[in-house]
């Protein structure tokens, strides 16, 4: 057994001093030995205790050891053994509590294993270490993103709405909901005000360990701590008398989505009915809520209306036929990921959402709003009812000529009888409105007096609204059909089930198509439409094939030109085409059409593979000539390689700015491993890229992205606890339709040479001249990627499959017209920040 501390004799002391040196040096050779014959387990358990023997060594000792810890849970993570990774880190974490190096890296791997909050945990602390640390700033940024999404600022900076709930919580617990339970808490605002409004006993739940955290730091700033019981769990395994004593009166929840049952509110309230709450008042029973159930939102009525928009229609559909000479037509089904079909796979879903009020280029009303669904929260039977409910079907008549591109959906939410929100496109409301595009018609255009009919069905307690059919007045008013039929047809009351009937006449809207699938992305599927962008390249590319053999422009394109075939197709005459773009991308195609050359296309997925070939063959483009270029992108240096080792790449395409609108991660160290690749007169494309900016007022930018003070949250003190996950990036703007004012005229931030990867410099002072007065409050950018000296891209185009991005600012800054600004750009890692500087005149 060990001896007390501090029992032992001197003489055993200094016997236990050398014999201990003797093991701390013994052992730090092994680790170095160890190290040299890349054995890191073993060296890192050497390290570990030295350090553990030697404290005084930790110092001298830190970078080898990081360097040994790093490389050791490098090895334990590919084995799959998770728990040894986080084992390592959290003793390392024990002997450098201050390292944010192992911080930021253990945040890593805990991200890599799925562990996102506790990944934004050790992110955040590492920057909290070091505020200037590159690397843990991205993580951070890029994780508090995906954690805390952002509707959770503008929902808070939403007054209306707040105020409106406040009044139906107060309504309800004033006449005598005494007992409240919160569901899926958020930052805990409901719950505070419910024990605002006097209700004795408050509980709330939260699933997400991030906003559960979030909450219980804001109760406790608003002195509500023990007042308010957090739980971090689902509300469907709260079990009484475990986690909470007894049934409540009152259940209040906002866990819905733009499509209302996404967060599964129906799931959750059935479950709250038949666990949680009180029995519900019986009908016709008219006084107090004493010991009875009660839910708010009471319920919700659903709305659909079609619409004719060039920005969904874009995303969803491939509507060109044949471009930069490569030809779509007829040869793959491209699928859009928005499935609203009942049959269609579970795991995605039916649809996307869309600020309808700001979606670039705007959006025609083909039909009046019809009521889709409506829905009694405070009804177990008709909650339990959706599930089982048959599809059924609506005909809406058509107001406005136009092409029927998508069903957008909203819902009127009722807090109680007295109070309600809603989420229309026309509102002033933080809500988006859920989309569903419409496809699979033989024919979109539709005229008034046509009848768009929509199924509406409940699967999965998931909504979907399909249109099924456009009954055309003229097909309505054909003479072929029987004089049964037309009598129906005249008699408009048995609309709905003439219209079904008509529906089984039409059977080319649903028959499956047997082309090949490919499923693509939305923003694939408007990279796919952009014809510019393909011209373009195709245009650059073939600049740069025709310099690289002089004297034969002749033969390129037309695709018939080829020699390629058999051994010719790697014959030394050959140029050599790489694309890395990250999704679907023809360009290789395009490349290859342009005569010979081989090419290579990054595309992982079997089916885009598929859909490749499928394409080539259809384009007459020898099969042979396109290859596949290894399937693992997780290394790049091994996805850069060379074609062959003797020889080099013509061109490299590189994927350089995210859809997102920030520049692609790690994309100058990819630059510059192509750089070394290229044979001499190669080219990356694209060649530079300048990013541009604007300088502008706009206040939903600011009410975006962080909490504005207390007043939004009537008094409550929730900002700086969720303004924690405030990023100094705005992305995956529109800003074509931002409200916003220009301050200044677009000016360039920052150029990126990829053929001169080193030659950037990270830092940039740029002068902006003040044209207007204001407020600024951000600055939007988006870039030009040149292809060559005259052919650029611009990502904030019209026709752009990018959205932009923007840096808001911590705190306004007030200008006036005539102002000379500085900004200071940096550029670290994939990381761009501003910061304004004020220079006085
Ligand atoms: N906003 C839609 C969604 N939760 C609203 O973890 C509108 C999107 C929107 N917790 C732009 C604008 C808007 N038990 O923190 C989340 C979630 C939690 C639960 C415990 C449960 N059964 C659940 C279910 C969900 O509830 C919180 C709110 S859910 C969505 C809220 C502003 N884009």
């Amino acid at each position: 057994m060990f001896s007390a501390r501090g029992t032992a004799r001197p003489t055993r002391r200094r016997e236990q001093k050398a014999g201990r040196s003797q093991l701390v040096s013994r052992s730090l050779q092994s680790a170095q030995h160890c190290l040299e014959n890349r054995d890191f387990g073993t060296a890192y358990a050497h390290y570990l205790l030295v350090l553990n023997l030697a404290p005084e060594l930790r110092n001298d000792l830190k970078e080898m050891f990081q360097f040994t810890l790093f490389k050791w849970a490098e090895e334990l993570a590919a084995l799959g053994r998770t728990r040894d990774v986080l084992d390592c880190y959290e003793q390392a974490l024990e002997l450098f509590p201050t390292a944010e190096v192992i911080c930021n890296s253990m945040g890593e791997h805990l991200f890599r294993m799925g562990f996102r909050d506790e990944a934004a945990g050790y992110f955040y602390k590492a920057l909290k270490l070091n505020p200037d640390f590159a690397e843990a700033k991205e993580n951070f940024y890029r994780v508090a993103n995906w954690l805390v999404e952002r509707w959770h600022f503008t929902m808070l900076n939403d007054s209306r709405r707040n105020r409106m709930y406040w009044s139906a919580i107060r309504k309800a617990v004033q006449g005598g909901c005494r007992s409240v339970l919160d569901i899926g808490a958020g930052t805990g605002i409901l719950s505070m005000f419910a024990k605002k409004a006097g209700a004795l006993r408050v509980s709330a739940c939260e699933l997400s360990k991030t906003m559960y955290e979030v909450a219980r730091d804001v109760v406790a700033a608003n002195n509500m701590e023990g007042e308010i019981q957090l739980l971090h769990m689902k509300s469907q395994d709260i079990e009484i008398p475990k986690h909470i004593p007894e049934r409540v009166h009152l259940v209040v929840t906002e866990t819905m989505d733009a499509g209302l049952f996404g967060e599964g509110i129906v799931e959750s309230l059935i479950h709250a009915w038949k666990h949680l709450l009180l029995k519900p008042k019986p009908k016709g029973h008219h006084v107090g809520a004493e010991g009875f159930g009660q839910v708010i939102p009471a319920g919700a009525l659903l709305f659909g209306m079609a619409v004719e928009c060039p920005e969904i229609r874009r995303h969803h559909r491939v509507s060109v036929k044949e471009v930069a000479g490569v030809q779509l037509e007829g040869t793959v089904e491209f699928q859009s990921p928005v499935h609203s079909a009942v049959q269609s796979d579970e795991s995605t879903e039916p649809y996307c959402t869309e600020k309808m009020s700001r979606i670039p280029g705007g959006y025609t009303v083909l039909t009046d709003p019809f009521q889709a669904l409506r829905i009694d929260f405070n009804n177990l039977q008709e909650l339990e009812n959706l599930a089982t409910k048959e599809p059924y079907r609506i005909t809406v008549p058509v107001t406005t000529e136009g092409v029927l591109d998508a069903i957008v959906a909203w819902f009127v939410l009722q807090l109680d009888d007295e109070h309600s929100l809603s989420t229309g496109p026309k509102e002033e409301t933080c809500w988006e409105q859920a989309v569903y595009p419409v496809k699979s018609l033989p024919d979109y255009s539709v005229k008034p007096g046509d009848r768009v009919m929509v199924e509406v069905a409940c699967q999965d307690y998931y909504l979907r609204i399909r249109s099924v059919l456009v009954l055309k007045m003229e097909e309505a008013m054909d003479s072929s059909r029987t004089s049964g039929e037309m009598e129906n047809i005249l008699a408009w009351q048995h609309e709905t089930e003439l219209c079904s009937a008509l529906a089984s006449l039409h059977t080319t809207s649903e028959r499956a198509s047997e082309r090949q699938p490919c499923a693509l992305e939305a923003t694939e599927i408007a990279l796919l439409n952009n014809v510019q962008y393909h011209e373009q390249f195709q245009a650059a590319i073939g600049r740069v094939l025709a310099s690289l053999t002089p004297g034969r422009e002749g033969q390129a394109a037309g695709g018939d030109g080829h020699l390629g075939t058999g051994e010719d197709t790697d014959s030394p005459h050959s140029l050599y085409v790489l694309d890395v773009s990250d999704g679907f991308s023809i360009l290789p195609i395009i490349a290859g059409k342009l005569g010979l050359v081989k090419v290579y296309s990054s595309v992982e997925k079997e089916q885009h593979r598929l859909a490749l070939s499928i394409i080539s063959e259809a384009s007459r483009f020898p099969k042979e000539m396109l290859e596949f270029w290894l399937s693992q992108l997780e290394d790049e240096s091994t996805v850069l390689q060379r074609p062959r080792s003797d020889k080099l790449w013509s061109i490299i395409i590189l994927d350089v700015i995210e859809t997102s609108g920030l520049l692609q991660q790690e994309m100058m160290e990819k630059a510059a491993i192509s750089r070394c690749l290229l044979q001499s007169g190669g080219k990356i494309f694209p060649q530079y890229v300048v990013m541009q900016g604007v300088l502008v007022e706009s206040e939903t930018l600011m009410q975006e992205s962080a909490v504005q003070g207390t007043e939004p949250t009537l008094g409550f003190n929730v900002a700086p606890f969720i303004n924690r996950f405030k990023v100094p990036i705005y992305v995956f703007l529109n800003l074509s339709t931002l409200p916003c004012v220009p301050l200044s005229k677009p000016v360039d931030l920052l150029r990126l040479d990829l053929m001169n990867p080193y030659l950037n410099s990270n830092t940039a002072e740029v002068k902006v001249h003040i044209c207007k007065s204001g407020r600024l409050t951000a600055i939007p950018f988006w870039y030009h990627l040149y292809l060559d000296e005259d052919i650029s891209l611009n990502t904030s185009s019209e026709s752009s499959h990018w959205k932009q991005a923007a840096f808001v600012l911590d705190k306004p800054i007030q200008v006036k017209a005539g102002d000379e600004l500085v900004l200071n750009v940096q550029y670290q890692k994939s990381n761009v920040s501003i910061t304004v500087k004020i220079t006085p005149l």
